[in-house]
């Protein structure tokens, strides 16, 4: 039995608290997500590779299981992802023959998938992760190389979103992306959505994926993030929030275990990140971390291979860590 309040009752006037799972998680880990969480979003499972592997060949059960999950315990889910450079398929880019497509048949296969898979779920998903990552994150170039800019140019971008728009006018529809908090990237993900709502593009929200360390960023860079993205009118979420224990560049592999020193500062880290999440609660509506306990972290192995992170709440056992009592203390 836990004693500990549970998040979504802690922030039952700020924002939803959200969880990536997978058909594995929503077996080894039930009971803290029905106990904790009152929103999911599937990891993998609604990306492109994974529920149209072959053209009109699509594959649902996976997705399925976890949509019966969230109405089994009464959450809400957000959808994740329409267009995305990765986990994509090869066929939707070629024809027969191995050449590239033209534009109007790639953009007929991603209006035909998006009226399939978010029509499908549209009394499921109230929103969705309609392009993900689509801006460079160096240098001045505004959008990163991908076959959807070679074949369709940057049009494909405010077609997606009227194509998801057309499918489910009710959905909440929202640009997602990493390093979000980044002075330079904040700056061009605040241009090219600026841009796609003066062109009148149906876009009612941001994604700050959120995946942060012990070090970086700043709490003042996102602060300013924060309220740079809040100043174009749209709600904000956090999509994928998790605090690595490590800095980016670090490949140190030698740990089995995080020490004090690391829960500590974790527990700082989140303590400081969640007061200032909820100064900004009108414009914040979801707070989604990307997992939900340190058993299972797509940043194991990642990017640095054969080493554990701990990058949430809750510890493998499913307790809750230093950080989960800082937050419960300087909240409540
Ligand atoms: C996210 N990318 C993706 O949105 C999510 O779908 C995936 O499961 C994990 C992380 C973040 C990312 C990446 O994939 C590679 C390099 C940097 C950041």
């Amino acid at each position: 039995m836990r004693t500990e309040a549970a998040l979504k009752d802690i922030f039952a006037d700020d924002f939803r608290i959200g969880a990536a799972v997978n058909p594995l998680t929503i077996r080894t880990q039930e009971e803290l997500l029905a106990y904790h969480f009152n929103s999911i979003t599937a990891e993998n499972e609604m990306k492109f590779a994974s529920l149209q592997p072959e053209e009109e060949a699509y594959s649902f059960d996976a997705a399925d299981q976890l949509v019966a999950f969230a109405r089994r315990h009464g959450m809400a889910m957000r959808g994740h992802t329409l267009v995305w450079h990765n986990q994509s398929t090869g066929w939707l880019f070629e024809d027969r023959h191995g050449n590239p497509v033209d534009k109007a048949t790639l953009l007929g296969r991603i209006r035909s998938h998006i009226q399939t898979v978010v029509g499908r779920y549209k009394d499921d998903i109230y929103a969705w992760d309609v392009v993900n990552e689509v801006i460079a994150d160096e240098g001045d170039r505004m959008l990163r190389s991908s076959k959807w800019l070679d074949i369709a140019g940057p049009d494909f971008i405010a077609r997606t979103f009227e194509y998801a728009h057309e499918a489910d006018p009710n959905a909440l529809l929202f640009y997602n992306d990493y390093n979000e908090s980044n002075p330079g990237k904040r700056d061009k993900i605040y241009t090219l959505v600026k841009s796609l709502l003066e062109q009148g593009v149906p876009l009612h929200g941001i994604g700050l994926q959120a995946h942060w360390n012990l070090f970086d960023p700043s709490l003042d860079d996102i602060r300013t993030a924060i309220e740079k993205y809040a100043s174009l009118g749209l709600q904000l979420q956090l999509t994928e929030l998790d605090m690595s224990m490590f800095r980016f560049e670090d490949k140190r592999t030698d740990l089995a275990e995080p020490t004090e020193e690391m829960l500590e500062l974790q527990a700082e880290r989140y303590e400081a990140v969640f007061k200032l999440l909820r100064e900004y609660r009108e414009s914040i509506s979801s707070v989604t971390f990307w997992g939900a306990a340190d058993d299972y972290t797509w940043l194991d192995d990642f990017p640095v291979r054969g080493r554990k992170n701990w990058p949430f709440l809750f510890d493998g056992q499913h307790h809750p860590k230093p950080a989960f009592d800082r937050i419960v203390k300087a909240i409540k």
